[in-house]
């Protein structure tokens, strides 16, 4: 295989001993299907015996990356936790001690209670990792529990990834969640920034074997151009690469903007009667010329205006920008100008262009005017930072929880995150969260994160839990919708249970408090939506419509709601052979629901019913990136960026053996001419220090990376002796979230610069 997944293999048969089963992989967005043999063990459990790619999944056609093939290890893995831990020791010496579900919850409550009637709800605060948008479970119970908390403090792994995206899509569109997507399987022409698909395999562009759809651009007589400060594999797959200055893509989209006008070559096609401020746009970009572009970015004048002209002139074509478009100083203006390109070139929402997935739990709008997408209607207490979405920056954490006064975060908690390790200034955040008063954490390893907290709450692995891809199936190159039931059966709590526990405590109704009730309030919630007027089950009685719900488990529940009442739904019998949840659990190699179709301007929700293509936020900053500036001579800094491996998953994944074996990966990768100007040589150990902290790593001397640019991945830093992770803890890696700055953010989204960091490089004196 082209981009390092193992494939299908031979078939064959069922290994002696075992069964067969097909589920959907959760731990990335290419929700690639698995077949799993499987020795039970009769009690509910057993072991995965082998992992393959399931060969008829109607998207992923046996595809599988090597996370995918150890789901079985991260099952077994012994350090997984099956049972909650309290502290009983402080954050230096921390105890922990097994105790029973009802101990942990009973404590949850005693601490919990504690915080709210001394310090009030102000005072407590959420944080959701990355892992809650792979588990319907977690979708669907974190609502109610940050509900119950009552708490304006919100904070997610969004903003240290897409959450420019979200805001240009809500000031483009009107909705944050209509994000469209690169129609990959039928485009002529794919720019890409920023993205690494051949290790991260795809990211708001569910693809499984993403370097297969790339590779069959080319061979269509398509093309590629890649743009990234390191020649990735997947830059080495394309057709073209192009080395940029980190955190200068949005210099160099708004140059192609402005390219696309002086060369009269802006062409709206279908969209011509679904777009506002077109007139506007072209002063706003007018001073990113070719030269000035080539200044700032790095990419030659003549190269950004060819670009230009293939973009137009492909029969389809399509920008999509990624982590290293999004996760930088202008990643909202960045994420806007890639749809602005869409829109210029007439691709947005057209076939091979930048398309708008339509997935089996959602309804197509109906085609009047929304309220558009309001930012700041309440701004931090510390930074006066607006929120977005609901939510602070999560670079504002650390902060919140130690600046004294009204409002003071004294009480967290975490529900699959691990921030000490993904956020920026993480030293800094780890002495925070040793001073709260009451930390609750729901994850299943006692990690850089939770080892702060006073309970840590475990939820079933995710072959004991059911899954649908709530998030992934909007984000999909294809409309396809697949179930997988448990596969073992949960030694305790369901991640909804515990969550809804958590959630009964929080409103104060105490740790015995019957779990149910929240169950029935997502139900009900579901259904009315499913009754209320304009629905496709409008005016039907709901219980009329519970009566008829499927599924064993209160998550199946919903999700039978969700899809029987969805685009392509049974709509309760109304529409024979429509989904439902029997019917995906009778086609466990996925439905598949066809190409994605133009979806303009029903799904569009801004206030004038039209693209806005110059909405004031952006038009604001672009006059702030008109002034950003190329190096100067003699600058000693160089610039730092992030990388992904194939075999990691951000923090968690580093405890399977088999993923983290063989050569050390978490190198600082430097080019030679940098690397002999310090003196450093291939292997050497150098301290790498940016305004905040200073880490030391090995030196790995490479041209794959342009000159002025070092690379670190982040997510390792595995060397707290208060955690529980034996395999992790044998190859630590370092933390590079101790160089990144909290201080440093995209403002419009509240998003942390990841990427281009200013560090000096040097070697240790010993
Ligand atoms: N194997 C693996 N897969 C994963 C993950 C993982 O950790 N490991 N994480 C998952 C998650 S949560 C996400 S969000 C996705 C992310 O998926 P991607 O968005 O594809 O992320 P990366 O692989 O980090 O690729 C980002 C690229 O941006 C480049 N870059 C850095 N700075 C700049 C810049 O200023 N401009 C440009 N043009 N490029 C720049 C980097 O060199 C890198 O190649 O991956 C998901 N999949
Ligand atoms: N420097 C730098 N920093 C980055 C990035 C970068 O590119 N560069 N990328 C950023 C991105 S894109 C992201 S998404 C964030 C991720 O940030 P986080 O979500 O905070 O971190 P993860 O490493 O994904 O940690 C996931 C946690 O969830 C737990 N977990 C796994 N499965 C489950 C489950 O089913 N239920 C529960 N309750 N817990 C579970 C794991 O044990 C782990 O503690 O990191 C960001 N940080
Ligand atoms: S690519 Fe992602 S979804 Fe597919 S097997 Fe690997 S981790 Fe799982
Ligand atoms: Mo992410």
């Amino acid at each position: 295989m082209p981009s390092g997944g193992t494939g299908a293999g031979e078939d064959t048969g069922p290994l002696a001993g075992t069964t067969t089963h097909v589920r959907t992989c959760p731990l990335c967005e290419a929700t690639c299907g698995l077949e799993l043999a499987v020795a039970h063990d009769g009690n509910g459990g057993g072991e995965v015996v082998r992992v393959r790619g399931d060969r008829h999944d109607v998207f992923s056609a046996g595809y599988l990356c090597a996370k995918g093939s150890a789901i079985g290890r991260l099952h077994a893995d012994p350090d997984r936790l099956r049972q909650p831990l309290i502290r009983r020791g402080t954050p230096d010496d921390p105890q922990f001690e097994a105790v029973s579900w009802d101990d942990a919850f009973a404590e949850v409550e005693r601490l919990l209670t504690a915080a709210i009637d001394t310090h009030g709800r102000t005072a407590t605060a959420v944080y959701l990792g990355n892992p809650n948008v792979h588990n319907p479970g977690a979708a669907l119970y974190t609502r109610p529990l940050v509900r119950a908390l009552g708490t304006p403090n919100i904070f997610s792994a969004s903003t240290v990834d897409q959450m420019p995206r979200h805001v240009s899509s809500g000031l483009m569109f009107g909705h944050p969640d209509a994000i469209a997507v690169p129609d990959l399987d039928r485009t002529d022409y794919l720019l890409m920034l920023g993205a690494n698909p051949l290790e991260s395999n795809g990211s708001l562009c569910t693809a499984p074997d993403f370097g297969g759809r790339l590779e069959a651009i080319s061979a269509r007589g398509g093309r590629v151009v890649v743009v990234d400060p390191r020649r990735t594999r997947t830059a080495e797959l394309a057709d073209e690469h192009l080395f940029i200055r980190p955190g200068t893509d949005a210099v160099f989209l708004a140059g192609l903007i402005r390219e696309l006008f002086a060369t009269d070559r802006v062409d709206l096609a279908h969209l011509d009667q679904h777009v506002a401020g077109l007139d506007e746009l072209e002063s706003h970009v007018a001073a990113f010329t070719p030269e000035h572009v080539e200044s700032v970015t790095g990419i030659a004048a003549d190269t950004m205006r060819r670009i230009a002209v293939e973009l137009a002139d492909a029969p389809t074509a399509v920008v999509y920008g990624r982590i290293g478009t999004n996760t930088v100083a202008f990643g909202t203006v960045a994420s806007w100008a890639t749809d602005v390109l869409g829109v210029l070139t007439g691709n947005l929402d057209a076939p091979g262009g930048a398309m708008f997935p339509l997935a089996a739990h959602n309804l197509p709008g109906n085609g009047t005017p929304g309220r558009g997408f309001t930012m700041g209607r309440r701004r931090s207490r510390v930074r006066n930072h607006p929120e977005v979405r609901g939510e602070f920056p999560v670079a504002t954490l650390a902060e919140e929880i130690t600046t004294p006064g009204d409002g003071q975060i004294r009480a967290l908690v975490t529900v699959a995150g691990n921030p000490v390790l993904s956020t920026p200034d993480s030293d800094r955040l780890a002495s925070a969260l040793a001073t709260l008063e009451c930390m609750v954490s729901v994850d299943p390893y006692l990690n850089e994160t939770t080892r702060f907290a006073h309970v840590v709450l475990p939820p079933p692995s995710a072959l004991e839990r059911c899954h649908y891809d709530l998030a992934f199936t909007g984000l999909s190159v294809r409309n396809v919708a697949n179930f997988s039931p448990a596969l073992f059966e949960p030694t305790g709590p369901g991640e909804h249970e515990i969550l809804a526990r958590l959630a009964l405590i929080a409103a104060g109704q105490g740790a015995g408090a019957d779990p149910s009730t929240i169950d029935e309030l997502v139900l009900g919630t579901l259904l009315g939506r499913a009754s209320a007027p304009g629905a496709p089950t409008a005016g039907r009685d709901p219980a009329e419509l519970a009566a008829m719900i499927t599924g064993t488990t209160p998550v199946e529940r919903a999700l039978d709601v969700m899809v029987r009442t969805g685009a392509y739904g049974d709509w309760f019998g109304e529409v024979p052979g429509g989904l439902s949840l029997q019917h995906l659990l009778d086609h466990p190699h996925g439905v598949d629901l066809g190409a994605l179709q133009p979806r303009i301007p029903e799904v569009l929700r801004t206030p004038s019913g039209k693209v806005e293509l110059a909405p004031d936020a952006i038009v604001a900053d672009l006059a702030r990136l008109a002034s950003l500036e190329g190096p100067t001579d003699g600058d000693e800094a160089l610039m730092l960026i992030g990388r992904r491996h194939v075999r990691s998953n951000n923090s968690w994944m580093h405890n399977v053996e088999i993923l983290v074996k063989g050569r050390e990966r978490c190198t600082l990768l430097m080019h030679p001419d940098d690397a002999s100007q310090r003196g450093l040589g291939d292997g050497d150990r150098a301290v790498v220090r940016s305004r905040v902290g200073e880490v030391t790593a090995r030196v790995e001397v490479t041209d794959t990376v342009m000159p002025g640019v070092v690379s670190l991945p982040h997510g390792w830093g595995h060397d707290d002796p208060h955690t529980s992770l034996a395999v992790a803890a044998a190859r630590p890696g370092v933390n590079a979230n101790v160089l990144t700055d909290a201080e440093a953010l995209d403002p419009l989204s509240g998003t942390s610069v990841l990427n281009g960091i200013p560090v000096t490089v040097g070697a240790t004196n010993g």
